[in-house]
């Protein structure tokens, strides 16, 4: 049946038609149909399956992505447009689900998309959390957050008639199951489950996102952590975590028995994977359930070891997890004779501290169990993974050189490409024909048109026009004005000191007195923010305040407005990424060197014709590699001098300010009473007391270095051929940075699907 068809039948039982249904009335048809197309798709098999365990998907809105994946696309756009209606003011009525921070979260969807889209037999196991990330809002130029749900009557969740009991010190919690299909492109579809409990209380909170954590039994799934690349040692975490993982761990055994399989040779049928940290306590629990099912504990610790592999996602000290003994005896003491089991087993073997799984503090390790108890550990960009074994986990590889290994991080160009830039998509296939759809890597016959004047053209139009619908679109929602004819910065991500957005600031302040002293831009520049901060991450508030101050000023003042504008977009989220980053000319990726583990923001900027202003750090190496340093501008101290930096203590950053007085002017601004008359006094002098007294991220380390190297871009911009051949070379050197590719290697050398 045709889409028509189906749609045409909701409508007349609901006495609409097409052209009188509302938008919701069609978003809400759209989701049955597709609902029902989805269920009618078959469940991807094979002899080997692959549990995929992350607190984390951060899926975004699902209806153009199904569409695509369906095979549907076309007929829906068609459809759409045959009655004067548009796929993107449909797609507004969907509530984003935003069950994510940022780059972990992301990374774990991209890839349930290519693995379902390889064939591959994998699904998601995680946590249906009832408000997805906090809503941001900007109130006096500081963040405030909201509760952000998302689940409505109809969704893409399916209710399962599946429940476990899951166990915990003194009490027990009942879960329930919520399914949402995943589809691969042109192909069959696995599963992500979200475990939800019986009875979650909404009404408990009240003032922003606060709520009383006492109360396990009624808000355990209520909220997502608002932390990425940040511990929050709470409680609540650890059952969350537990939670998860014994509902994972008793499904997978569950299929099993259902299969007949012999639980001996689990690791035969089923590979594990743990997305970071966070899902650590499946190792355990997964030998507990093994030794219920009659397998003494050698072998239950045997066969665990052989299914479970570990990636890890950061060097950053305060993310990887330790949990103090008391608070895992007080939420899983269950758990605590199998943990323990497991550190004896390492001090026999290992006398060396710093490969302990409980240390001298009674502080657990969780990395160190999975290190020790998984097959495989991976980084996830070249220079993350060498930093690992040579430096953050190098006692473990010495011990277990062929446990490490690398997977560089990618993104799935279906969300990335077909659907944020269809325009593009379309220029592509004109050139390349579609090919490049299941094989990423034939983006590169696109390098035969390098000197095509037409296609160039092309190319350049779809980015201006690109920008001009991201500029209606701010206007609409966020009542911001742009200029399409400025050139954007783009800086996308989550607020954090060692992703340096305060580095930025201090740039727009550095533009701000050149421009006062009539040294004017060739054109104006446009610098786009957009982050959500940690609610407890006091310094990162403060740069949000700095940045919305800075806009503010910079808009009030009619030497400089009309050659600067900084824009920080409000509640930046997957939706508003999809939207900025095809309207993007630079991609700022300029995290402290060593720091930022891969990032992948960058990939999908490459991908849509940025091209990348950014540091030598995570997989901006690999692009700058792939690209060539013609394509690239990259600045600043490598990760190597940074590491001997933190190991000698020898930057002061105190020391800098003194010796260079720009920089000390620069930094001297944010507490100029131009800037404290918009915002707070405190929160600016605490932020400017901070980068002189600690930059524990380096900020002025780099800044001189950056200043040159964004002017430098910004005047290559102008060159107006040479700038569309170096967005030409970027995408057609991004198909490297296809999940596809990433998870072809992940099955090859680590799950033997
Ligand atoms: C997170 O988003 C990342 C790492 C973490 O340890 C946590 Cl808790 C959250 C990010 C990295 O910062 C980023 O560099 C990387 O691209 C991403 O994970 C996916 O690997």
């Amino acid at each position: 049946m045709t889409l028509e068809k189906q749609l045409n039948e909701l409508f007349e039982k609901a006495s609409t038609s097409f052209e009188e249904a509302s938008n919701e009335q069609y978003y809400y048809a759209l989701l049955s149909v597709l609902k029902q197309r989805l269920a009618d798709t078959s469940i991807i098999q094979g002899k080997k399956k692959l549990y995929y365990i992350s607190a984390e998907f951060l899926i975004g809105k699902l209806l153009s992505n199904n569409l695509i994946n369906l095979n549907l696309y076309d007929e829906a756009k068609t459809l759409l447009e045959s009655h004067g209606r548009s796929l993107a003011e449909i797609e507004e009525i969907e509530p984003e689900p935003s069950l994510g921070n940022g780059g972990l979260g992301r990374l774990a969807a991209c890839f349930l998309d290519s693995i379902a889209t390889l064939g591959l037999a994998g699904d998601g196991i995680g946590l249906c959390y009832h408000f997805g990330l906090f809503k941001q809002q900007f109130v006096n130029h500081q963040q405030k957050e909201e509760i952000n749900p998302w689940i409505e009557k109809d969704s893409w969740l399916r209710e399962r008639d599946v429940t476990f009991t899951v166990p915990f010190g003194g009490f027990s919690l009942d879960s329930k199951l919520y399914d949402i299909d995943v589809v691969g492109y042109e192909n069959g579809k696995n599963q992500l489950h979200l475990f939800d409990i019986q009875k979650v209380d909404e009404s408990i909170v009240h003032d922003g996102i606060d709520f009383d954590k006492g109360n396990l039994l009624r808000n355990l799934t209520l909220f997502l952590y608002p932390d990425d690349s940040d511990e929050a040692g709470r409680m609540l975490r650890i059952y969350q975590q537990y939670f998860m993982v014994s509902n994972g761990a008793q499904y997978i055994l569950m299929n099993a028995k259902k299969e007949g399989l012999d639980l001996h040779k689990l690791n035969e049928f089923v590979t594990i994977q743990i997305n970071d940290t966070h899902p650590t306590l499946v190792i355990p629990e997964l030998i507990r359930l093994l030794m219920l099912e009659g397998i003494d504990l050698d072998e239950a610790i045997a066969i665990t070891s052989k299914t479970c592999a570990y990636t890890n996602h950061t060097i950053l000290a305060e993310a990887l997890e330790t949990w103090p003994r008391r608070f895992l005896e007080e939420a899983v003491p269950h758990l605590m004779p199998i943990i323990e089991a497991l550190d004896q087993r390492v001090k026999a073997h290992y006398d060396n501290p710093s490969v302990a799984i409980i240390d001298d503090a009674d502080l657990v390790h969780m990395a160190h169990i999975d290190i020790h108890y998984g097959y495989s550990v991976n980084g996830v960009a070249a220079i993350h993974t060498e930093i690992l074994k040579n430096t953050e986990l190098k006692p473990f590889y010495q011990i277990y050189p062929e446990k490490f290994n690398n997977k560089t991080n990618g993104i799935t160009f279906r969300r990335w490409l077909y659907a944020c830039n269809p325009e593009l998509d379309q220029w592509l296939n004109q050139w390349i024909g579609s090919d490049y759809k299941k094989d990423a890597a034939k983006l590169e016959q696109l390098l035969a048109f390098k000197d095509n004047k037409q296609c160039l053209d092309e190319l350049a139009a779809i980015k201006q026009l690109k920008k001009k619908q991201l500029a209606q679109m701010l206007k609409a929602t966020q009542n911001i004005d742009l200029d399409p004819e400025s050139v954007f910065c783009i800086q996308i991500k989550r607020l954090h000191e060692y992703k340096r957005q305060q580095m930025n600031a201090l740039y727009i302040i550095h533009k701000y007195f050149e421009i006062k002293a009539g040294k004017l831009p060739a054109r104006p520049i446009t610098m786009i923010f957009g982050a959500k901060a940690a609610p407890a991450y006091i310094i990162a508030k403060d740069i949000i305040h700095l940045i919305l101050c800075l806009s503010e000023f910079i808009a009030k003042d009619p030497d400089v407005a009309p050659y600067l504008k900084v824009v920080m977009v409000e509640n930046y989220n997957v939706t508003l990424a999809e939207k900025l980053i095809p309207a993007c000319d630079i991609s700022e990726q300029i995290s402290l060197a060593s720091k930022e583990a891969s990032g992948t923001g960058n990939m999908k900027f490459m991908l849509n014709g940025a091209v990348t202003l950014g540091t030598a750090d995570g997989a901006n190496v690999e692009i700058a590699e792939l690209v060539g340093e013609q394509n690239i501008y990259t600045f600043g101290e490598s990760s190597e001098q940074v590491i001997a930096h933190y190991q000698n203590h020898d930057y002061i950053s105190k020391k800098i300010y003194k010796q260079e007085p720009h920089i000390k002017q620069c930094v001297d601004f944010i507490v100029s009473k131009e800037l404290c008359s918009i915002g707070s006094r405190k929160i600016l002098r605490q932020l400017q007391q901070e980068l002189i007294n600690k930059d524990w991220f380096m900020t002025l380390l780099d800044l001189n270095a950056y200043i040159a190297e964004k002017d430098r871009c910004l005047a290559d911009y102008e060159k107006h051929e040479e700038w569309t051949k170096k967005m030409l070379v970027n995408i057609a050197k991004a198909g490297f940075f296809s999940s596809d590719r990433t998870i072809a290697q992940y099955n090859q050398d680590i799950w033997k699907l």
